[in-house]
Protein backbone atom coordinates (compact mmCIF):
# COMPACT_ATOMS: atom_id res chain seq x y z
CA UNK A 1 0.00 0.00 0.00
CA UNK A 2 1.39 3.05 -1.19
CA UNK A 3 1.99 5.64 1.90
CA UNK A 4 0.97 9.50 1.61
CA UNK A 5 2.01 11.59 4.94
CA UNK A 6 2.92 15.26 5.81
CA UNK A 7 -0.46 16.53 4.00
CA UNK A 8 -1.94 19.37 6.00
CA UNK A 9 -5.01 19.23 5.03
CA UNK A 10 -7.05 15.98 3.33
CA UNK A 11 -10.20 16.68 1.61
CA UNK A 12 -12.87 14.35 1.05
CA UNK A 13 -15.51 15.61 -2.38
CA UNK A 14 -14.29 17.59 -5.10
CA UNK A 15 -17.97 19.56 -5.52
CA UNK A 16 -18.20 23.27 -5.03
CA UNK A 17 -17.39 23.04 -1.36
CA UNK A 18 -14.26 20.85 -1.86
CA UNK A 19 -13.06 22.59 -4.69
CA UNK A 20 -13.04 26.43 -2.81
CA UNK A 21 -11.38 24.70 0.13
CA UNK A 22 -8.66 23.77 -1.97
CA UNK A 23 -8.19 26.49 -3.91
CA UNK A 24 -8.24 28.81 -0.42
CA UNK A 25 -6.02 26.26 1.45
CA UNK A 26 -3.87 25.85 -1.36
CA UNK A 27 -3.48 28.41 -3.62
CA UNK A 28 -4.21 31.29 -1.20
CA UNK A 29 -2.44 30.45 1.64
CA UNK A 30 0.26 27.63 0.99
CA UNK A 31 -0.79 24.90 2.92
CA UNK A 32 -0.40 21.19 1.52
CA UNK A 33 -4.04 19.97 0.55
CA UNK A 34 -5.45 16.62 -1.61
CA UNK A 35 -9.29 16.33 -2.40
CA UNK A 36 -10.33 12.71 -2.99
CA UNK A 37 -12.83 12.16 -5.04
CA UNK A 38 -15.21 9.30 -6.06
CA UNK A 39 -16.05 10.20 -9.34
CA UNK A 40 -13.68 10.95 -12.44
CA UNK A 41 -14.75 14.24 -12.52
CA UNK A 42 -15.68 17.30 -10.20
CA UNK A 43 -19.04 19.21 -9.54
CA UNK A 44 -20.60 16.63 -6.66
CA UNK A 45 -23.92 17.08 -6.95
CA UNK A 46 -24.24 18.63 -10.56
CA UNK A 47 -22.03 15.79 -11.97
CA UNK A 48 -23.71 13.07 -10.67
CA UNK A 49 -27.80 14.30 -11.41
CA UNK A 50 -27.92 14.96 -14.92
CA UNK A 51 -31.74 13.70 -15.60
CA UNK A 52 -33.32 15.74 -17.76
CA UNK A 53 -34.59 19.36 -16.81
CA UNK A 54 -31.86 19.49 -13.98
CA UNK A 55 -31.16 23.03 -13.39
CA UNK A 56 -30.18 25.26 -10.15
CA UNK A 57 -33.45 26.53 -8.62
CA UNK A 58 -31.84 29.70 -7.73
CA UNK A 59 -30.91 32.34 -10.04
CA UNK A 60 -27.29 31.83 -11.54
CA UNK A 61 -26.21 35.26 -10.71
CA UNK A 62 -26.90 34.48 -7.27
CA UNK A 63 -25.80 30.91 -7.66
CA UNK A 64 -22.13 32.08 -8.40
CA UNK A 65 -18.88 32.07 -6.07
CA UNK A 66 -18.14 35.70 -5.18
CA UNK A 67 -14.93 35.54 -3.31
CA UNK A 68 -13.46 36.62 -6.36
CA UNK A 69 -14.90 39.61 -8.53
CA UNK A 70 -12.81 38.95 -11.07
CA UNK A 71 -14.34 35.15 -11.63
CA UNK A 72 -17.67 36.96 -10.95
CA UNK A 73 -17.01 39.66 -13.87
CA UNK A 74 -15.69 36.81 -16.27
CA UNK A 75 -17.89 34.17 -16.15
CA UNK A 76 -21.44 34.32 -18.49
CA UNK A 77 -24.11 31.70 -17.21
CA UNK A 78 -26.85 32.22 -20.39
CA UNK A 79 -30.10 31.16 -18.33
CA UNK A 80 -31.60 32.72 -15.21
CA UNK A 81 -31.53 28.82 -13.69
CA UNK A 82 -28.55 27.51 -15.13
CA UNK A 83 -29.18 23.73 -16.39
CA UNK A 84 -26.45 21.22 -15.42
CA UNK A 85 -24.35 21.28 -18.16
CA UNK A 86 -23.40 24.84 -17.64
CA UNK A 87 -23.46 24.19 -14.31
CA UNK A 88 -20.70 21.68 -15.01
CA UNK A 89 -18.83 23.87 -17.62
CA UNK A 90 -18.56 26.68 -14.47
CA UNK A 91 -17.38 23.75 -12.75
CA UNK A 92 -14.67 22.93 -14.85
CA UNK A 93 -13.92 26.48 -15.44
CA UNK A 94 -13.43 26.49 -11.85
CA UNK A 95 -10.80 23.80 -11.87
CA UNK A 96 -9.06 25.14 -14.85
CA UNK A 97 -8.83 29.15 -13.94
CA UNK A 98 -7.48 28.34 -10.60
CA UNK A 99 -5.32 25.17 -11.54
CA UNK A 100 -6.65 23.18 -9.13
CA UNK A 101 -6.17 19.42 -11.11
CA UNK A 102 -2.83 18.94 -9.36
CA UNK A 103 -4.98 19.21 -5.46
CA UNK A 104 -7.51 16.63 -6.88
CA UNK A 105 -7.11 12.85 -7.14
CA UNK A 106 -10.59 10.95 -9.32
CA UNK A 107 -11.65 7.92 -9.15
CA UNK A 108 -10.91 7.71 -5.49
CA UNK A 109 -13.25 6.63 -2.74
CA UNK A 110 -12.74 7.49 0.72
CA UNK A 111 -13.37 4.46 3.03
CA UNK A 112 -12.07 5.03 6.32
CA UNK A 113 -10.64 8.20 8.57
CA UNK A 114 -9.26 7.53 11.56
CA UNK A 115 -7.66 10.52 14.04
CA UNK A 116 -4.32 8.88 15.85
CA UNK A 117 -4.15 11.00 19.13
CA UNK A 118 -0.06 10.06 19.28
CA UNK A 119 0.66 12.12 16.03
CA UNK A 120 -2.52 14.31 16.32
CA UNK A 121 -2.88 13.21 12.98
CA UNK A 122 -6.07 12.10 10.57
CA UNK A 123 -5.31 9.12 8.64
CA UNK A 124 -7.57 8.21 5.69
CA UNK A 125 -7.42 5.04 3.65
CA UNK A 126 -8.97 5.86 -0.10
CA UNK A 127 -9.79 3.33 -2.72
CA UNK A 128 -8.50 4.52 -6.27
CA UNK A 129 -9.53 2.82 -9.17
CA UNK A 130 -6.30 3.01 -11.69
CA UNK A 131 -6.71 3.26 -15.85
CA UNK A 132 -6.68 -0.32 -15.93
CA UNK A 133 -9.43 -1.55 -14.25
CA UNK A 134 -7.96 -2.19 -10.94
CA UNK A 135 -8.57 -0.80 -7.58
CA UNK A 136 -5.43 0.11 -5.34
CA UNK A 137 -5.41 0.54 -1.52
CA UNK A 138 -3.57 4.02 -0.67
CA UNK A 139 -3.33 5.56 3.17
CA UNK A 140 -3.03 9.10 3.47
CA UNK A 141 -2.40 11.20 6.61
CA UNK A 142 -2.80 14.93 7.24
CA UNK A 143 -3.41 17.18 9.85
CA UNK A 144 -6.91 18.61 9.47
CA UNK A 145 -9.40 16.44 7.33
CA UNK A 146 -12.56 18.35 5.74
CA UNK A 147 -15.68 16.46 4.82
CA UNK A 148 -16.54 18.45 1.84
CA UNK A 149 -19.18 15.61 1.28
CA UNK A 150 -22.46 17.25 -0.13
CA UNK A 151 -25.85 17.35 1.50
CA UNK A 152 -27.15 15.78 -1.50
CA UNK A 153 -24.89 13.25 -2.60
CA UNK A 154 -25.86 9.63 -1.18
CA UNK A 155 -29.38 8.47 -3.27
CA UNK A 156 -32.07 7.19 -1.71
CA UNK A 157 -32.85 4.00 -3.89
CA UNK A 158 -35.07 2.35 -1.80
CA UNK A 159 -35.24 -2.12 -2.43
CA UNK A 160 -38.54 -2.11 -4.12
CA UNK A 161 -39.80 -5.83 -4.97
CA UNK A 162 -40.08 -6.94 -8.95
CA UNK A 163 -37.03 -4.48 -9.34
CA UNK A 164 -34.33 -6.81 -10.09
CA UNK A 165 -36.67 -9.26 -12.35
CA UNK A 166 -37.90 -6.16 -14.31
CA UNK A 167 -33.88 -5.20 -14.87
CA UNK A 168 -33.15 -8.98 -15.72
CA UNK A 169 -36.16 -9.22 -18.24
CA UNK A 170 -34.48 -6.63 -20.32
CA UNK A 171 -36.43 -3.81 -18.53
CA UNK A 172 -34.51 -0.23 -17.71
CA UNK A 173 -34.86 1.38 -14.46
CA UNK A 174 -32.83 5.02 -13.68
CA UNK A 175 -32.06 6.88 -10.76
CA UNK A 176 -32.16 10.80 -11.36
CA UNK A 177 -29.35 11.26 -8.47
CA UNK A 178 -27.21 8.88 -10.77
CA UNK A 179 -28.19 9.43 -14.26
CA UNK A 180 -26.28 8.01 -17.46
CA UNK A 181 -24.11 10.31 -19.02
CA UNK A 182 -24.86 8.97 -22.55
CA UNK A 183 -28.01 10.45 -21.46
CA UNK A 184 -31.60 8.50 -21.92
CA UNK A 185 -34.07 8.55 -25.49
CA UNK A 186 -37.59 7.83 -24.39
CA UNK A 187 -38.75 8.76 -27.82
CA UNK A 188 -41.76 6.06 -28.07
CA UNK A 189 -41.75 5.01 -24.85
CA UNK A 190 -43.84 4.30 -21.97
CA UNK A 191 -42.66 5.47 -19.03
CA UNK A 192 -43.08 5.46 -15.46
CA UNK A 193 -41.53 8.15 -12.35
CA UNK A 194 -41.84 7.19 -9.27
CA UNK A 195 -41.09 10.45 -7.06
CA UNK A 196 -42.80 13.87 -7.32
CA UNK A 197 -39.75 15.86 -4.78
CA UNK A 198 -37.62 18.65 -6.94
CA UNK A 199 -36.19 16.16 -9.72
CA UNK A 200 -39.29 14.65 -10.66
CA UNK A 201 -40.87 17.72 -10.82
CA UNK A 202 -37.87 18.91 -13.46
CA UNK A 203 -37.46 15.74 -14.94
CA UNK A 204 -41.11 15.02 -15.66
CA UNK A 205 -42.12 17.44 -17.98
CA UNK A 206 -39.08 16.94 -19.90
CA UNK A 207 -39.58 13.16 -20.09
CA UNK A 208 -43.20 13.96 -21.26
CA UNK A 209 -42.00 15.41 -23.93
CA UNK A 210 -40.99 12.45 -25.56
CA UNK A 211 -41.96 9.48 -23.91
CA UNK A 212 -44.97 8.06 -25.22
CA UNK A 213 -46.87 7.31 -22.43
CA UNK A 214 -45.91 8.81 -19.27
CA UNK A 215 -47.29 7.88 -15.63
CA UNK A 216 -45.92 9.58 -12.45
CA UNK A 217 -46.44 7.23 -8.99
CA UNK A 218 -47.06 10.28 -6.54
CA UNK A 219 -46.62 9.65 -2.82
CA UNK A 220 -46.87 13.37 -1.28
CA UNK A 221 -47.51 16.02 -3.56
CA UNK A 222 -44.85 19.12 -3.59
CA UNK A 223 -45.23 22.55 -3.89
CA UNK A 224 -44.27 24.29 -6.78
CA UNK A 225 -43.75 27.77 -8.26
CA UNK A 226 -43.16 28.34 -12.04
CA UNK A 227 -39.39 29.46 -12.24
CA UNK A 228 -40.56 31.20 -15.46
CA UNK A 229 -36.67 30.44 -16.57
CA UNK A 230 -35.18 32.74 -19.74
CA UNK A 231 -32.38 33.63 -21.62
CA UNK A 232 -30.25 35.87 -19.04
CA UNK A 233 -30.41 39.72 -20.08
CA UNK A 234 -27.38 41.43 -21.07
CA UNK A 235 -28.63 44.40 -18.64
CA UNK A 236 -28.93 41.58 -15.97
CA UNK A 237 -25.52 40.51 -16.40
CA UNK A 238 -24.07 44.40 -16.53
CA UNK A 239 -26.12 44.79 -13.03
CA UNK A 240 -25.00 41.96 -11.20
CA UNK A 241 -21.51 42.12 -11.72
CA UNK A 242 -21.80 46.35 -11.32
CA UNK A 243 -23.68 45.47 -8.15
CA UNK A 244 -22.30 42.09 -6.81
CA UNK A 245 -20.72 43.21 -3.49
CA UNK A 246 -24.07 45.01 -2.70
CA UNK A 247 -25.74 41.51 -3.75
CA UNK A 248 -23.19 39.89 -1.56
CA UNK A 249 -24.16 41.52 1.73
CA UNK A 250 -28.00 41.47 0.71
CA UNK A 251 -27.48 37.64 0.30
CA UNK A 252 -25.19 37.50 3.78
CA UNK A 253 -27.86 39.48 5.38
CA UNK A 254 -31.29 37.70 4.62
CA UNK A 255 -32.13 34.25 6.38
CA UNK A 256 -32.66 32.15 3.30
CA UNK A 257 -29.72 34.30 1.65
CA UNK A 258 -31.80 35.73 -1.17
CA UNK A 259 -30.40 38.84 -2.33
CA UNK A 260 -32.47 39.68 -5.53
CA UNK A 261 -35.84 39.12 -3.72
CA UNK A 262 -37.66 42.01 -2.13
CA UNK A 263 -38.37 40.95 1.11
CA UNK A 264 -40.69 42.87 3.41
CA UNK A 265 -40.77 42.91 7.34
CA UNK A 266 -44.54 42.93 8.24
CA UNK A 267 -46.04 39.30 9.03
CA UNK A 268 -49.11 38.88 6.63
CA UNK A 269 -51.81 39.71 9.68
CA UNK A 270 -50.18 43.57 9.86
CA UNK A 271 -49.88 43.67 5.98
CA UNK A 272 -52.78 44.78 4.38
CA UNK A 273 -56.27 43.89 3.48
CA UNK A 274 -57.46 40.37 2.00
CA UNK A 275 -56.51 42.19 -2.00
CA UNK A 276 -53.08 43.75 -0.84
CA UNK A 277 -52.32 40.02 0.86
CA UNK A 278 -53.09 38.49 -2.66
CA UNK A 279 -51.50 40.60 -4.88
CA UNK A 280 -48.35 40.11 -2.91
CA UNK A 281 -48.33 36.06 -4.01
CA UNK A 282 -49.73 37.53 -7.32
CA UNK A 283 -46.29 39.17 -7.78
CA UNK A 284 -43.75 36.86 -6.20
CA UNK A 285 -45.81 34.14 -8.52
CA UNK A 286 -46.00 36.07 -11.60
CA UNK A 287 -41.60 37.06 -10.86
CA UNK A 288 -41.12 33.24 -10.22
CA UNK A 289 -38.98 30.82 -8.34
CA UNK A 290 -38.40 30.28 -5.08
CA UNK A 291 -38.55 33.91 -3.77
CA UNK A 292 -42.35 32.77 -3.05
CA UNK A 293 -40.33 31.65 0.20
CA UNK A 294 -40.42 35.44 1.03
CA UNK A 295 -43.77 36.30 0.26
CA UNK A 296 -44.11 37.35 4.53
CA UNK A 297 -41.22 36.74 6.89
CA UNK A 298 -43.73 34.41 8.76
CA UNK A 299 -44.37 31.99 5.70
CA UNK A 300 -42.59 29.02 7.54
CA UNK A 301 -43.77 30.32 11.11
CA UNK A 302 -47.62 31.01 11.97
CA UNK A 303 -50.57 28.84 10.94
CA UNK A 304 -53.15 31.08 9.50
CA UNK A 305 -49.97 32.77 6.81
CA UNK A 306 -48.91 28.85 5.83
CA UNK A 307 -52.87 28.33 5.47
CA UNK A 308 -53.03 31.53 3.11
CA UNK A 309 -49.80 30.50 1.24
CA UNK A 310 -51.21 27.04 0.83
CA UNK A 311 -55.07 28.19 -0.40
CA UNK A 312 -53.00 30.60 -3.19
CA UNK A 313 -51.14 27.47 -4.44
CA UNK A 314 -54.37 25.36 -4.94
CA UNK A 315 -56.12 28.11 -6.45
CA UNK A 316 -53.18 28.03 -8.89
CA UNK A 317 -53.52 24.43 -9.36
CA UNK A 318 -56.72 23.70 -9.69
CA UNK A 319 -56.72 26.91 -12.73
CA UNK A 320 -54.14 24.51 -14.29
CA UNK A 321 -54.76 21.59 -13.97
CA UNK A 322 -58.14 20.54 -15.81
CA UNK A 323 -58.88 17.13 -14.99
CA UNK A 324 -60.90 18.12 -11.07
CA UNK A 325 -59.83 14.37 -9.55
CA UNK A 326 -55.50 15.07 -10.93
CA UNK A 327 -56.06 18.64 -9.91
CA UNK A 328 -57.04 17.94 -6.47
CA UNK A 329 -54.61 15.12 -5.95
CA UNK A 330 -51.73 17.40 -6.50
CA UNK A 331 -52.69 19.88 -3.94
CA UNK A 332 -50.09 19.40 -0.74
CA UNK A 333 -52.06 19.43 2.83
CA UNK A 334 -49.04 20.37 4.28
CA UNK A 335 -47.22 23.81 5.28
CA UNK A 336 -45.85 25.17 1.89
CA UNK A 337 -41.69 25.01 2.63
CA UNK A 338 -42.49 22.50 5.02
CA UNK A 339 -40.86 20.34 2.51
CA UNK A 340 -38.38 22.63 0.14
CA UNK A 341 -40.51 24.17 -2.36
CA UNK A 342 -39.58 23.19 -5.99
CA UNK A 343 -39.08 25.55 -8.83
CA UNK A 344 -40.47 24.46 -12.40
CA UNK A 345 -41.40 24.53 -16.08
CA UNK A 346 -44.66 23.67 -17.28
CA UNK A 347 -44.81 20.64 -14.28
CA UNK A 348 -48.88 21.35 -13.41
CA UNK A 349 -49.51 21.68 -17.27
CA UNK A 350 -47.91 18.33 -18.23
CA UNK A 351 -50.61 16.63 -16.56
CA UNK A 352 -53.13 18.09 -19.33
CA UNK A 353 -51.29 15.91 -21.68
CA UNK A 354 -53.16 13.43 -22.59
CA UNK A 355 -50.41 10.78 -22.51
CA UNK A 356 -49.59 11.52 -18.99
CA UNK A 357 -51.41 10.20 -16.17
CA UNK A 358 -51.01 10.94 -12.14
CA UNK A 359 -50.91 7.60 -10.06
CA UNK A 360 -51.51 9.52 -6.09
CA UNK A 361 -52.13 8.35 -2.74
CA UNK A 362 -48.85 5.90 -2.32
CA UNK A 363 -49.27 6.68 1.16
CA UNK A 364 -52.44 4.69 1.77
CA UNK A 365 -51.44 2.53 -0.93
CA UNK A 366 -47.62 1.90 -0.89
CA UNK A 367 -45.97 0.34 -3.94
CA UNK A 368 -46.31 -3.23 -3.94
CA UNK A 369 -44.22 -4.85 -6.78
CA UNK A 370 -42.11 -2.91 -9.30
CA UNK A 371 -41.73 -3.70 -12.36
CA UNK A 372 -41.57 -7.67 -12.12
CA UNK A 373 -41.36 -9.87 -15.23
CA UNK A 374 -44.76 -8.07 -16.28
CA UNK A 375 -43.16 -4.65 -17.03
CA UNK A 376 -46.02 -4.12 -14.42
CA UNK A 377 -46.43 -1.46 -11.14
CA UNK A 378 -48.97 -2.91 -8.63
CA UNK A 379 -49.93 -0.85 -5.44
CA UNK A 380 -50.95 -2.38 -2.16
CA UNK A 381 -54.91 -2.45 -2.86
CA UNK A 382 -54.22 -4.54 -5.62
CA UNK A 383 -53.91 -1.66 -8.61
CA UNK A 384 -51.75 -2.52 -11.56
CA UNK A 385 -50.35 0.02 -13.96
CA UNK A 386 -48.60 -0.44 -17.19
CA UNK A 387 -46.62 -2.22 -18.69
CA UNK A 388 -43.56 0.31 -18.76
CA UNK A 389 -40.17 0.18 -20.82
CA UNK A 390 -38.77 2.36 -18.56
CA UNK A 391 -39.25 3.14 -15.01
CA UNK A 392 -37.43 6.12 -13.26
CA UNK A 393 -36.38 6.70 -9.72
CA UNK A 394 -36.42 10.30 -8.22
CA UNK A 395 -36.80 8.95 -4.77
CA UNK A 396 -34.02 11.61 -3.62
CA UNK A 397 -31.32 11.47 -1.03
CA UNK A 398 -30.64 9.95 2.23
CA UNK A 399 -29.79 13.87 2.94
CA UNK A 400 -26.67 15.47 4.96
CA UNK A 401 -25.97 12.28 6.84
CA UNK A 402 -25.97 9.46 3.81
CA UNK A 403 -22.28 10.06 2.12
CA UNK A 404 -20.83 10.22 6.17
CA UNK A 405 -22.03 7.01 6.97
CA UNK A 406 -20.58 5.14 4.30
CA UNK A 407 -17.18 5.92 5.65
CA UNK A 408 -15.77 4.63 8.73
CA UNK A 409 -15.15 7.74 10.89
CA UNK A 410 -13.18 7.01 13.84
CA UNK A 411 -12.39 9.68 16.18
CA UNK A 412 -10.83 9.91 20.09
CA UNK A 413 -11.17 7.03 22.20
CA UNK A 414 -11.77 4.79 19.22
CA UNK A 415 -15.76 6.54 19.16
CA UNK A 416 -17.12 6.35 15.29
CA UNK A 417 -19.13 8.55 14.16
CA UNK A 418 -22.18 6.26 13.49
CA UNK A 419 -21.86 5.79 17.13
CA UNK A 420 -22.03 9.26 17.70
CA UNK A 421 -24.73 10.23 15.48
CA UNK A 422 -26.70 6.74 16.35
CA UNK A 423 -29.80 9.38 18.00
CA UNK A 424 -29.27 11.81 15.02
CA UNK A 425 -26.62 14.11 13.62
CA UNK A 426 -24.78 16.17 17.03
CA UNK A 427 -22.12 19.17 16.13
CA UNK A 428 -21.24 22.30 17.41
CA UNK A 429 -22.15 24.74 14.69
CA UNK A 430 -22.68 22.03 12.33
CA UNK A 431 -18.86 22.24 11.46
CA UNK A 432 -17.30 20.61 14.66
CA UNK A 433 -18.04 17.56 16.59
CA UNK A 434 -16.97 16.63 19.69
CA UNK A 435 -14.77 13.99 20.09
CA UNK A 436 -13.30 14.37 16.47
CA UNK A 437 -10.61 16.77 16.90
CA UNK A 438 -9.61 18.84 13.65
CA UNK A 439 -12.73 17.62 11.28
CA UNK A 440 -14.31 20.06 9.71
CA UNK A 441 -17.64 19.72 7.90
CA UNK A 442 -19.00 21.99 5.62
CA UNK A 443 -22.88 22.69 5.26
CA UNK A 444 -23.85 19.77 7.27
CA UNK A 445 -26.32 19.24 9.80
CA UNK A 446 -26.68 22.18 12.69
CA UNK A 447 -25.62 24.96 9.98
CA UNK A 448 -28.35 26.95 7.91
CA UNK A 449 -26.48 24.87 4.97
CA UNK A 450 -29.58 23.36 2.56
CA UNK A 451 -31.84 25.91 3.96
CA UNK A 452 -29.70 28.41 1.63
CA UNK A 453 -28.18 29.41 -1.59
CA UNK A 454 -25.57 26.63 -0.91
CA UNK A 455 -22.94 28.58 -2.70
CA UNK A 456 -23.32 31.00 -0.18
CA UNK A 457 -23.18 28.63 2.85
CA UNK A 458 -19.92 27.21 1.29
CA UNK A 459 -17.79 30.27 1.04
CA UNK A 460 -18.68 30.92 4.52
CA UNK A 461 -17.51 27.61 6.12
CA UNK A 462 -14.67 27.16 3.96
CA UNK A 463 -13.47 30.98 5.08
CA UNK A 464 -14.25 29.93 8.62
CA UNK A 465 -12.33 26.50 7.97
CA UNK A 466 -9.42 28.50 6.51
CA UNK A 467 -9.91 31.34 8.97
CA UNK A 468 -9.45 28.73 11.60
CA UNK A 469 -6.16 26.77 10.42
CA UNK A 470 -4.42 30.04 9.78
CA UNK A 471 -5.08 30.92 13.45
CA UNK A 472 -4.03 27.75 15.35
CA UNK A 473 -1.12 27.95 13.70
CA UNK A 474 -0.54 31.56 14.60
CA UNK A 475 -1.12 30.26 17.84
CA UNK A 476 1.01 26.87 17.87
CA UNK A 477 -1.76 25.23 18.50
CA UNK A 478 -2.51 21.84 16.67
CA UNK A 479 -5.69 20.52 17.77
CA UNK A 480 -9.47 21.81 17.90
CA UNK A 481 -12.35 20.15 19.05
CA UNK A 482 -15.65 21.30 20.37
CA UNK A 483 -16.88 20.82 23.60
CA UNK A 484 -19.26 18.66 24.98
CA UNK A 485 -21.45 21.39 26.46
CA UNK A 486 -21.01 23.56 23.47
CA UNK A 487 -22.49 20.86 21.45
CA UNK A 488 -24.91 19.90 23.55
CA UNK A 489 -25.86 23.52 23.15
CA UNK A 490 -25.83 24.13 19.98
CA UNK A 491 -28.14 20.72 19.05
CA UNK A 492 -30.68 22.45 21.77
CA UNK A 493 -30.21 26.05 20.03
CA UNK A 494 -30.65 24.00 16.42
CA UNK A 495 -33.63 22.31 17.64
CA UNK A 496 -35.52 25.06 19.16
CA UNK A 497 -34.95 27.21 16.34
CA UNK A 498 -36.95 24.43 14.18
CA UNK A 499 -39.47 24.19 17.06
CA UNK A 500 -40.80 27.62 16.71
CA UNK A 501 -41.04 27.00 12.92
CA UNK A 502 -43.36 24.48 10.79
CA UNK A 503 -40.98 23.18 9.61
CA UNK A 504 -41.59 20.45 11.11
CA UNK A 505 -44.53 19.33 10.25
CA UNK A 506 -44.15 17.13 7.16
CA UNK A 507 -42.11 14.27 6.10
CA UNK A 508 -39.18 15.30 4.49
CA UNK A 509 -36.08 15.01 4.08
CA UNK A 510 -34.71 17.96 6.05
CA UNK A 511 -36.05 15.63 9.02
CA UNK A 512 -34.56 12.35 7.58
CA UNK A 513 -38.37 11.14 7.36
CA UNK A 514 -38.13 9.83 3.55
CA UNK A 515 -34.96 6.99 4.30
CA UNK A 516 -36.81 4.15 6.60
CA UNK A 517 -35.20 3.62 9.98
CA UNK A 518 -33.09 7.15 10.10
CA UNK A 519 -33.13 9.37 13.06
CA UNK A 520 -36.62 11.79 12.54
CA UNK A 521 -34.03 14.99 14.01
CA UNK A 522 -34.86 18.41 12.14
CA UNK A 523 -31.22 18.42 10.48
CA UNK A 524 -30.18 22.12 9.03
CA UNK A 525 -30.74 25.46 11.28
CA UNK A 526 -33.11 28.52 9.92
CA UNK A 527 -31.71 32.19 9.67
CA UNK A 528 -28.36 32.65 7.55
CA UNK A 529 -27.24 36.08 9.23
CA UNK A 530 -27.53 35.16 12.88
CA UNK A 531 -25.60 31.82 12.52
CA UNK A 532 -22.60 33.78 10.27
CA UNK A 533 -21.95 36.38 13.46
CA UNK A 534 -22.00 33.33 15.84
CA UNK A 535 -19.31 31.49 13.75
CA UNK A 536 -17.55 34.85 13.73
CA UNK A 537 -17.98 35.52 17.46
CA UNK A 538 -16.50 32.13 18.72
CA UNK A 539 -13.37 32.99 16.64
CA UNK A 540 -13.00 36.18 17.76
CA UNK A 541 -13.76 34.97 21.43
CA UNK A 542 -10.42 32.49 20.69
CA UNK A 543 -12.65 29.34 19.95
CA UNK A 544 -15.37 29.98 22.36
CA UNK A 545 -17.03 26.31 23.07
CA UNK A 546 -13.67 24.52 21.72
CA UNK A 547 -10.81 23.00 23.53
CA UNK A 548 -7.34 23.92 21.41
CA UNK A 549 -4.41 21.95 22.10
O1 LIG B 1 -35.86 14.21 -3.67
P1 LIG B 1 -37.12 14.41 -2.69
P2 LIG B 1 -35.44 15.11 -4.92
N1 LIG B 1 -42.31 5.16 -2.64
O2 LIG B 1 -36.79 13.65 -1.46
C1 LIG B 1 -40.69 9.93 -3.29
C2 LIG B 1 -32.52 19.39 -4.19
N2 LIG B 1 -32.74 19.47 -5.61
O3 LIG B 1 -34.26 14.47 -5.54
O4 LIG B 1 -42.29 13.02 -0.38
C3 LIG B 1 -42.87 6.19 -3.27
O5 LIG B 1 -37.50 15.80 -2.57
C4 LIG B 1 -40.87 10.97 -2.23
O6 LIG B 1 -42.11 10.85 -1.59
P3 LIG B 1 -42.30 11.54 -0.12
C5 LIG B 1 -33.64 20.12 -3.45
O7 LIG B 1 -33.14 20.66 -2.28
C6 LIG B 1 -32.61 20.69 -6.15
O8 LIG B 1 -36.58 15.37 -5.77
O9 LIG B 1 -41.11 11.10 0.71
N3 LIG B 1 -42.33 7.40 -3.36
C7 LIG B 1 -40.70 12.23 -3.05
O10 LIG B 1 -41.86 12.55 -3.75
C8 LIG B 1 -34.59 18.98 -3.18
O11 LIG B 1 -35.48 19.22 -2.12
C9 LIG B 1 -32.85 20.84 -7.45
O12 LIG B 1 -43.57 11.01 0.36
C10 LIG B 1 -41.13 7.56 -2.82
C11 LIG B 1 -39.61 11.81 -4.03
O13 LIG B 1 -39.63 10.40 -4.09
C12 LIG B 1 -33.64 17.85 -2.90
O14 LIG B 1 -32.58 18.03 -3.82
C13 LIG B 1 -33.23 19.77 -8.25
C14 LIG B 1 -40.46 6.53 -2.17
C15 LIG B 1 -38.26 12.27 -3.57
O15 LIG B 1 -38.25 13.65 -3.48
C16 LIG B 1 -34.21 16.47 -3.09
O16 LIG B 1 -35.00 16.45 -4.28
C17 LIG B 1 -33.33 18.54 -7.67
C18 LIG B 1 -41.10 5.28 -2.08
N4 LIG B 1 -40.55 4.23 -1.43
C19 LIG B 1 -33.08 18.40 -6.34
N5 LIG B 1 -39.28 7.00 -1.71
C20 LIG B 1 -32.73 22.17 -8.01
O17 LIG B 1 -31.83 22.94 -7.75
C21 LIG B 1 -39.22 8.30 -2.08
N6 LIG B 1 -40.34 8.64 -2.74
C22 LIG B 1 -33.80 22.56 -8.86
Amino acid sequence: MTIHEQFDALIIGAGFAGLYQSHLLHNKLGYKTRAFEASDEPGGTWNWNRYPGARVDICSREYSFKFDKALYNEWNWTEEFAPQPELMNYVRHLVSRYNLAPLLQFNSRVSSCTWDESTKKWTILVHRKTDDGKVEEEEWQGRYLVLATGCLSSPNKPSFAGLDDYIDSGGKVYYTQTWPREGVDFKGKRVAVIGTGSSGVQSIPVIAESAAQLTVFQRTPAYTVPARNHLVRPEEIEDARRNMEDLYRRELDSPLTNGLATPIEKFMKEYGTDDQIEARFEELWSKGGLNFYVSFPDLLITPETSDRAKAFIHKKIKEIVKDPATSSALCPDYPPGCKRICADTNYWATYNLPHVQLVAGLKERPLRSVGGREKMITLEDGSQYGPFDAIVCATGFDAMTGALDKIHIKGRNGITLKDAWSAGPVNYLGLLIHGFPNMFHIAGPGSPSVLTNMIIAIEQHVEWIADTIVALDKAGDTTIEATEEAQNQWVGFVNAVADATLMKGCNSWYLGANVPGKPRVFMPLLGFPDYRKKCFEVQEKGFEGCVLG
